[in-house]
């Protein structure tokens, strides 16, 4: 499957400006600042977890730094950055390989995440990235817990011209994705996508629930062509990752989503994702349309926000 064709390295680069001008501007002048003392390290550290990077991958960069710096006689600001860059490549050396290369037909994309993630926002726009490239997606409504859910989906299937396996709101969402998965082979179907109520932690019942819709899904399918995706509201920082700690506790995530990028100064929150979750970041919302979207490049997220 060639969903990585279409990266659209314009829009990533756009929706990362605001975070670029927040965190470029202090590292610049951090880094320009050539002597590696005591309070260079401290403001490192700070500005890092500014950008939402969290206090425990910012502390483990400076430390990692500090060593580098020790290792090989770095003095300077400008290698110090250097050092920066490759730490960070490190952390999000989960990219490597593309992920959808030996997908059978249908693949199967479960979308789960917290309220209001932007789940069903990137259901759309991933069908959008897959019509463009050809490809027949056909979608299911096993959000049937929230009363709107059902009609949302709908209205996107039309907008964008793709079928919407749907029951009535209440119904059983393992049904519903049973079904999906179902008309999608029956139809020949390229990828079925599956949106899901969001849900919140201590809902402990709902979890469970999409375990079970998990399990259903991998008994319909070729386990290799199903893939979890886990959607992260970008502006929701710190929570936003505690969040998705507790969903790996019930499905394990695949790929990751990080939706609205486009709304947050703190992009440093992929590098905390990479780092904390261990999950690669596939896919990133630039907007609420149905083309903001880009694949996660993080050698251009790099470029882009540490200069
Ligand atoms: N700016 C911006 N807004 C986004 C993006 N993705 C989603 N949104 C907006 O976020 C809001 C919630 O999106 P939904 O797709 O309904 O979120 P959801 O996870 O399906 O929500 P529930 O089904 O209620 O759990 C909507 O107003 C979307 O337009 C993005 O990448 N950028
Ligand atoms: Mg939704």
């Amino acid at each position: 499957m060639n969903i990585f064709k279409k990266r659209n390295p314009a829009k990533f680069s756009e929706s990362l400006e605001k975070t670029r001008s927040s965190l470029l501007a202090q590292l610049g002048d951090l880094f320009k600042n050539s002597e590696l003392n005591v309070e260079f390290w401290e403001d490192l550290e700070d500005t890092l977890i500014s950008a939402d990077t969290g206090v425990e991958t910012s502390e483990k960069i400076v430390t990692q730094l500090k060593e580098n710096a020790k290792i090989k006689n770095i003095s300077s600001g400008e290698e110090c950055l250097k050092e920066l860059r490759s730490e960070l490549i490190k952390i999000f050396d989960l990219n490597d390989e593309d992920p959808f290369a030996n997908v059978q037909k249908p693949a199967v994309f479960v979308m789960v995440g917290v309220n209001g993630a932007g789940k069903t926002t990137s259901i759309a726009k991933l069908t959008h990235l897959l019509t463009s490239l050809n490809q027949k997606v056909i979608l299911g409504a096993a959000d049937t817990f929230r009363a709107a859910a059902v009609d949302q989906i709908q209205i996107w299937g039309e907008r964008l011209g793709v079928t919407v396996i749907a029951q009535d709101p209440g119904a059983d969402p393992g049904a519903v994705a049973y079904d999906t998965i179902n008309a999608a082979k029956n139809r020949n179907m390229d990828v079925a996508i599956i949106d899901t109520a969001g849900r919140l932690q201590g809902k402990s019942n709902l979890m469970e629930e999409l375990t079970k819709i998990s399990k259903i899904v991998v008994r319909e399918s070729d386990e290799s062509s199903v893939k979890i995706i886990l959607t992260i509201d970008g502006t929701t920082g710190q929570n936003g990752l505690i969040q998705a700690v507790e969903f790996t506790r019930f499905v394990n995530p695949d790929g990751i989503f990080l939706s609205k990028l486009d709304g947050t100064a703190k992009g440093g929150i992929a590098i905390a994702i990479a780092d904390q979750l261990k999950i690669p970041i596939w896919f990133v919302g630039t907007g609420e349309q149905p083309d903001d979207i880009a694949v996660f490049d993080p050698n251009l997220f790099i470029s882009r926000i540490i200069g």
